[in-house]
């Protein structure tokens, strides 16, 4: 059964975890925010291996390797821009469910999240809590590989609105 759990915390951070999951730009290039830890941590290699994956279009999920994360891998989604994407919901669910997939399709154990398109792209923090949360639970069923989910909130304020959507939901928090 999916164990999901939610911290506070840097994604570039998670040592325990197969992936971690990077907010990104469309080109994969570095950026702000999460974008900037990862590559930042990763080193150069990277963004070189990046270049060949991308573009990405919003809801899509590539993986690469992990470079000098501690990770073997990152997935690599595009959230929707606030108001600008549209249907942002679906789009933002997809990240969640395309990236669960491709961590399947790697047969991945563990995979953590940041909260994507909550910075730059400005979604609300609450709304994308619930679309992320609703996304894993639509999921979870279909998870052969992947049993460990961890959602890896910047702020505490940020960290009691996943764990409040997380309650609502059918999903078992190991909290
Ligand atoms: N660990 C965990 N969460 C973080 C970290 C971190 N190290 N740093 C920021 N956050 P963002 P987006 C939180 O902007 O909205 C980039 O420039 C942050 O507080 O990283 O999907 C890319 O290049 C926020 O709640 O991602 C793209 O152009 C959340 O992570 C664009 O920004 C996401 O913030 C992507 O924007």
């Amino acid at each position: 059964m999916l164990k999901v759990e939610i911290v506070q915390g840097n994604i570039a951070s998670q040592p325990d975890m197969d992936a971690v999951v990077n907010a990104a730009n469309a080109r994969l290039m570095p950026g702000s925010g999460v974008a900037g830890a990862i590559h930042g941590a990763a080193g150069p290699g990277l963004a070189e291996e990046c270049q060949a994956l991308a573009p990405i279009s919003p809801g899509e999920a590539v993986i690469s390797s992990g470079h000098r994360l501690p990770n073997r891998h990152v997935i690599h989604c595009l959230g929707p821009v606030y108001g600008v994407d549209e249907p942002s919901d679906r789009l933002l669910g997809d990240c969640y469910r395309n990236a669960l997939a491709v961590a399947e399709q790697h047969r991945l154990n563990s995979v953590a999240f940041p909260a994507i398109s909550t910075g730059v792209f400005g979604y609300p923090v609450d709304k994308a809590a619930a679309v992320a949360i609703d996304a894993i639970a639509a999921m979870a069923p279909a998870l052969r590989f992947v049993q460990r989910v961890r959602l890896v909130l910047f702020s505490d304020s940020d960290r009691r609105l996943f764990q409040a959507a997380l309650s609502r939901s059918s999903l078992t928090s190991t909290d």
